[in-house]
């Protein structure tokens, strides 16, 4: 072979090796967009990301399982989008609740052609996972994250279906002063993103209700031995100790309260509103406070039905989320009805102009992806079950 005829075929394989790496490279949306199974459907995939490990695995799996019953429901019920028949594809990723891990699993996300995300569940990975989405163009509605900052970051592919820690810090401060009538609180938190930025917002409404910070603590979001900063609190006398963090901390800390002779009640956010706190804290859970970012379960339209349909196939108890995780991937999809396409760049826009009501009520969101007229539900703890005490905010009546 001359060297012409060496250097063509040299540059023909070139020519043949930039073909293909251009096709591997084509979108994952758009790939994903494309595949059809063997019926013919075009399939669709829509990612989902909770820790399914770890010590708040419980949350994590009641969020996946939120989710798998809204796929299955769509794909029984025949959705057509475009014209084109699809069917969904649930992609479930465990982000253990570690930000690091959660950045990679959104990555993977969107390398395997997902349309959309539903997550994460914790705000200290589903605020850093947000960039990698918005650069992608990928709408996420996390069902549970409740930082601010969260949607405050200016991508338009971010948006939550609860209320925030904003509206959840000041209905607990003001809730602890008007009604608990505390004078003196202690806080305590985990340190995440979720925990210290709940525990600084009920801290801010303590003070603007003239309360008084007697002590201000942090653990972490692994602890379960807080003997030295509760004995630390005691001499403090507080009438509330408040705990921004998870279940798996909160209960512990309840218990040990308990032994130490604590008498100030304890109170805290949505991540410890579950019937797992009642579990693991036993008859230290008796008489607490925390809330929920939604409206009372009784006043959720389609709790009810829910429910049931959750225990009969999941054969455990709603711990929080999945219902709000339910309604997000029923967004996503009602979106891509409107804009009669699976291509995030065409759906997205639609997203923002969500009017639906869902299992928890009524779902619409404000400039930033927040939910408009969000609640705050408080509750106690009375003969071992959650009992609704106020609710602040919500749809008007
Ligand atoms: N909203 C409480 C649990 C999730 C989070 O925001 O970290």
């Amino acid at each position: 072979m001359n060297k012409f005829a060496r250097l063509s075929l040299f540059a023909a394989a070139a020519i043949a090796l930039t073909a293909c790496g251009n096709k591997e490279e084509k979108p994952a949306a758009e790939a994903s967009a494309a595949a059809a199974d063997a019926g013919g459907d075009v399939v669709v995939k829509i990612g989902q990301v909770s820790p399914m490990t770890g010590p708040i695995a419980h949350l994590g799996k009641d969020n996946e399982f939120g989710a798998r019953l809204a796929i299955e429901d769509l794909n029984a019920e025949g959705v057509e989008i475009g014209g084109k028949k699809v069917k969904f594809e649930l992609v479930s990723e465990d982000d253990q609740g570690d930000p690091k891990i959660g950045t990679q699993v959104a990555q993977r996300l969107v390398d395997a052609g997902v349309v959309g995300v539903v997550g994460h569940l914790n705000s200290g990975t589903t605020i850093p996972a947000s960039k990698i989405y918005s650069d992608a163009g990928i709408p996420q509605i996390s069902p549970s994250a409740t930082n601010p900052d969260y949607t405050k970051q200016g991508y338009k592919t971010t948006f939550r279906v609860i209320a925030n820690d904003v509206q959840q810090g000041k209905a607990l401060g003001e809730f602890a002063v008007d009604t608990l009538k505390a004078k003196k609180v202690a806080i305590i938190d985990d340190r995440t993103a979720y925990g210290q930025g709940l525990a600084d917002e009920f801290e801010k409404a303590i003070k603007a209700k003239g309360g008084e910070i007697a002590k201000r603590e942090f653990t972490t979001n692994t602890a379960t031995d807080f003997n030295a900063i509760l004995t630390s609190i005691k001499s403090a006398q507080p009438d509330v100790i408040f705990y921004g963090g998870m279940d798996a901390q909160a209960a512990p800390l309840a218990k040990q309260m308990q032994r130490l002779g604590i008498k100030a009640k304890l109170m805290g956010g949505d991540g410890w509103q579950t019937p797992e706190f009642i579990k693991l804290a036993g008859e230290a859970s008796e008489g607490q406070y925390s809330s929920s970012c939604g409206v009372p379960r009784d006043k959720m339209p389609g709790f009810a039905a829910f429910n049931d349909r959750f225990k009969a196939k999941f054969n455990t108890d709603v711990q929080i989320y999945a219902p709000y995780e339910y309604d997000a991937v029923k967004v996503l999809v009602d979106s891509m009805k409107r804009a009669g396409s699976t291509d995030p760049k065409a759906y997205l826009p639609e997203v923002g102009k969500t009017k639906m009501t869902g299992v928890t009520g009524v779902i619409a969101f404000d400039e930033k992806g927040d939910i408009k007229d969000g609640a705050v539900t408080v509750y106690q703890v009375k003969g071992g079950k959650w009992e609704v005490v106020s609710t602040v905010g919500g749809p008007a009546k």
